[in-house]
C-alpha cells in the first residue's frame, strides 16, 4: 500500500454540444464581456458584501491546475488594520522601486500607465485579495503532498477570479508591489508559499479614468499564427 489514489472514470458531467451559430454567438457575447473589463486604480469605500467575493473565489477554485492539487490560497483582506498594513508595507517597496530600482526602461514602460508609488487603493478599496501559490500542500484527506505547474496554476486561477469579479459587476486591480514577501507574514501563511497577486476589488471611485494606453489591444494578426 503505497497511497497511491486509484483512476476511476466517471463520465463527462455536464458538457451539451451547442449548434454552431450558438458557439459563435457565445464567443463574440463572451469577447465582448471581458472587453469591457477595465482595471481600475481608483477604488471607492463602499462595501461589497463578502458573499459575492466568497461565490467569485469558488469560481476561481475551478481552474484547471497541476495534479488537481489545486495549489492555490486566497487571503481576503477586509480588516482596515490590516490593510493599512499592507499599504505601508507595499508603499516602502513602491518607493524604492520608483525612485529608481526598476530602471529607466521599466519606468518608460510604466510612464503611459501614470502609476507612482502612492497606494491609497489598498486601504480604501473594501477587499484585497492576496493569492499564494502553495509549493506543497494537504490532500483533502490530510496527505502533505509536492504541488506541480504552481505558477501556471496560479496565474490561470487568477485569469478566472478577474473574469467571476467583472462578471460579478466589480472592478479590480492587479497590484504587484515587488518584492511582496511581506504578505506571507500579514496573511500569515507558510514562509514557502509565495504571493502572486495582490487583487484589489470593489467599486470604482466617482468620475473614475483609465490611462488611454490601457485601450490599445493588439489585433488578432499580432497575437495568433494558425499553423
Ligand atoms: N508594482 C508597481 C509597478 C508596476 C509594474 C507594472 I509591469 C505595471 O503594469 C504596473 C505597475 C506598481 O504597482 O505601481
Amino acid at each position: 500500500m503505497n497511497g497511491t489514489k486509484a483512476y476511476i472514470p466517471v463520465p463527462l458531467p455536464d458538457y451539451r454540444e451547442l449548434p454552431l451559430e450558438t458557439m459563435r454567438e457565445n464567443a463574440r457575447a463572451f469577447h465582448a464581456e471581458l472587453r469591457a473589463r477595465h482595471t481600475v486604480r481608483d477604488f471607492s469605500s463602499r462595501p461589497v458584501p463578502r458573499d459575492i467575493i466568497e461565490t467569485c473565489i469558488l469560481a476561481a477554485g475551478t481552474a484547471p491546475n497541476g495534479a488537481n492539487h489545486q495549489p492555490w490560497h486566497f487571503a481576503v483582506i477586509g480588516d482596515a488594520a490590516i490593510k493599512k498594513r499592507i499599504r505601508e508595507a507595499a508603499e516602502i517597496e513602491e518607493r524604492a522601486f520608483y525612485a529608481g530600482r526598476a530602471g529607466e526602461e521599466w519606468l518608460a514602460a510604466l510612464a503611459p500607465l501614470g502609476t507612482d508609488e502612492n497606494k491609497a487603493f489598498l486601504e480604501e478599496a473594501p477587499w484585497l485579495i492576496c493569492i499564494f501559490g502553495e509549493r506543497r500542500s494537504r490532500s483533502a484527506d490530510g496527505v502533505l503532498r509536492k504541488n506541480y505547474y504552481v505558477p501556471e496554476s496560479v496565474s490561470i486561477a487568477c485569469g478566472f477570479l478577474i473574469a467571476a469579479l467583472h462578471r460579478a459587476g466589480l472592478v479590480m486591480l492587479t497590484h504587484t508591489p515587488n518584492p511582496m514577501g511581506f504578505l506571507n507574514e500579514i496573511c500569515g501563511r507558510d514562509p514557502h508559499d509565495k504571493p502572486y497577486i495582490l487583487m484589489v476589488v470593489g467599486y470604482p471611485k466617482d468620475g473614475p479614468t483609465i490611462p488611454a494606453h490601457a485601450l490599445e489591444k493588439k489585433p488578432l494578426d499580432q497575437i495568433a499564427t494558425f499553423l
